[in-house]
């Protein structure tokens, strides 16, 4: 597609990681680029990549061949972006980076995953077990590192792709080898004009431009993923569709059983692969879903049962989902900063005992409600509130559990250590566990809610220098 456009025009809204990404392969490949931010260190960088620096709002769009979105801006819902209007009322297609890299370098093969939750961990498992045989890949997209910052894989190699449903919207015509889809619970309303907009951006994933063989693979645990996956088997009856679930049984396809082994049930044989609930790695029931669905994935590039299973139990954890940061006097630190809403959180809750639980931030649709039944069935010990929502998290949980506001996270992780330590020692607890899983996106307090991981880290450290005497 590129080479279709030496000597034309192409406009970049969003000079972020994905529009200046986009901007240097454009500007190396002969295109004449006009790009726009609304931040002005990030024109003043385009400007050095020749890039020509112009509010793109009052730019003659009849002269411009594309626009290219970046994917935090909307270009439909709450309301289009003025620019992508105008883009639109002169007939410019407006897409994203990740078509473009598509229909450009289309030798090699592409895997997408998408899902409300377990995308990054998924897209990680998928491309470490390929990574670790020798298959040539990359990982990006949402994951992290825009598509243009890869390397160009040969037609042996694959293109692991984190998908969000804001990227989704933008790839009219997506060309996945296979696409996968892990769950879906409401997420980015405003974005998608509701649930059902929601669920229709999940669903394109398993759209394609060109390829005919494919593959699909859909966790059918929810209502959402079921009927999607019903739909594309009747759609798509010369893909390959698996079913996967780590809640119940399934013929045809990979599931999880009760006691937390992953069962090949594909030729209806039930042969067991591997007892999930010893990975110290992949701690969670969520994380099942998330394995079988890259079981799932790996298993139709080639690779051998045992050639995965091995590459698995090394994976090593994500940082700050759910990840292990220590243990000081008998208290264990997690990390699952990245629990950004309550459907991620439940699943920490469910996997651990012993919890003195830090929540909130900015609150997402919905706040905890979900999360109410599971408050009082003696996994969580105790709640400390922070950030915006703290008084609305702390109206729900104190009817249940001690709670105590703390609003800043120092103040929480220093007082559930302390009560932590103070149950310990009376015998209340045997392995109490701080937890960072707020439920709430972090913009409220942090930068990111890596900034926000890597304070919970940093107080880790400073308990651990403050009470080394008393406790080391
Ligand atoms: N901007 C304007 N005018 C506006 C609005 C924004 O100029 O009216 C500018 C901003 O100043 C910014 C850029 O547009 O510089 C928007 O950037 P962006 O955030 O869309 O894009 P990137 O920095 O390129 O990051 C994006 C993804 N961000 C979002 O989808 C919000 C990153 O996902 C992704 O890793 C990256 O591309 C690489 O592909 C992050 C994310 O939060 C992790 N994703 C959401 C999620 O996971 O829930 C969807
Ligand atoms: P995403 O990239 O979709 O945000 P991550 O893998 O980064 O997903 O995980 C985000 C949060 O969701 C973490 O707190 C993690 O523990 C939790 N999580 C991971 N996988 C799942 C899943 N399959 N279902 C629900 N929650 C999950």
């Amino acid at each position: 597609m590129i080479n279709n456009l030496l000597n034309k025009t192409v406009a970049i809204l969003g000079l972020g990681k994905t529009g200046m990404a986009v901007a240097r392969e454009l500007k190396c490949r002969g295109v004449h680029v006009i790009g726009w931010d609304e931040k002005e260190e990030l024109r003043a960088e385009a400007q050095k990549l020749q890039v020509v620096v112009q509010d793109l709002r009052f730019v003659d769009f009849s002269k411009v061949k594309l626009l290219i979105i970046s994917p935090g801006i909307p270009h439909t819902y709450p309301a289009p972006h003025p620019v992508a209007q105008l883009a639109k009322d002169n007939g410019v297609p407006i897409i994203s980076d990740i078509e473009l890299f598509i229909s450009t370098y289309k030798d090699a093969k592409y895997i997408g995953i998408t899902g409300t939750n377990g995308k990054s961990t998924t897209t990680a498992l998928i491309y470490h077990i390929l990574k670790e045989n020798g298959v040539p890949c990359a990982i990006g997209g949402n994951f992290g590192i825009p598509v243009f910052d890869l390397p160009i894989l040969g037609s042996d190699g694959y293109y692991v792709l984190e998908m969000s449903s804001y990227q989704i919207d933008i790839t009219p015509s997506l060309d996945f080898d296979i696409a996968a889809l892990l769950n879906i619970t409401p997420d980015h309303l405003s974005r998608h004009n509701g649930m059902d907009g929601y669920v229709a951006v999940k669903k394109q994933i398993f759209t394609r431009k060109t390829k005919k063989d494919v593959v699909n693979v859909v966790a059918v645990d929810d209502n959402y993923t079921k009927k999607i996956f019903k739909e594309i088997c009747e759609e798509q009856t010369k893909s390959k569709n698996i079913p996967v679930s780590f809640s119940k049984k399934l013929d045809g396809g990979y599931y999880v059983n009760s006691k937390g082994v992953l069962i090949d049930n594909t030729k209806n044989e039930k042969k067991e692969i591997l007892d999930l609930s010893e990975l110290q790695n992949l701690r969670g029931k969520h994380n099942w879903q998330n394995i079988a669905v890259a079981f799932a994935v790996a298993k139709k590039t080639g690779l051998s049962t045992a050639k995965i299973i091995d590459a698995i139990k090394n994976f090593a954890t994500l940082e700050h989902r759910i990840e292990n940061v220590g243990t000081f006097a008998g208290v264990q630190f997690i990390d699952d900063s990245k629990a950004t809403n309550a459907e991620s959180v439940k699943y920490a809750i469910d996997s651990m005992k012993d919890i003195y639980w830090i929540i909130g931030g900015r609150q997402k649709e919905g706040g905890i409600s979900i999360l109410e039944p599971q408050l009082g069935d003696g996994n969580i010990k105790r709640v400390f509130t922070i950030g915006e929502c703290e008084k609305d998290f702390y109206n729900t949980t104190k009817k249940v559990l001690p709670s105590y506001k703390c609003h800043k996270l120092e103040k929480a992780v220093f007082k559930a250590f302390k009560l932590a330590i103070k149950d310990l020692k009376k015998g209340k607890v045997e392995k109490p566990v701080i937890l960072l899983s707020p439920a709430t996106a972090s913009f409220d307090q942090y930068k990111s809610f890596e900034a926000r991981g890597d304070h919970f880290k940093q107080l880790y450290k400073d308990i651990v220098a403050k009470y080394q005497k008393k406790f080391g």
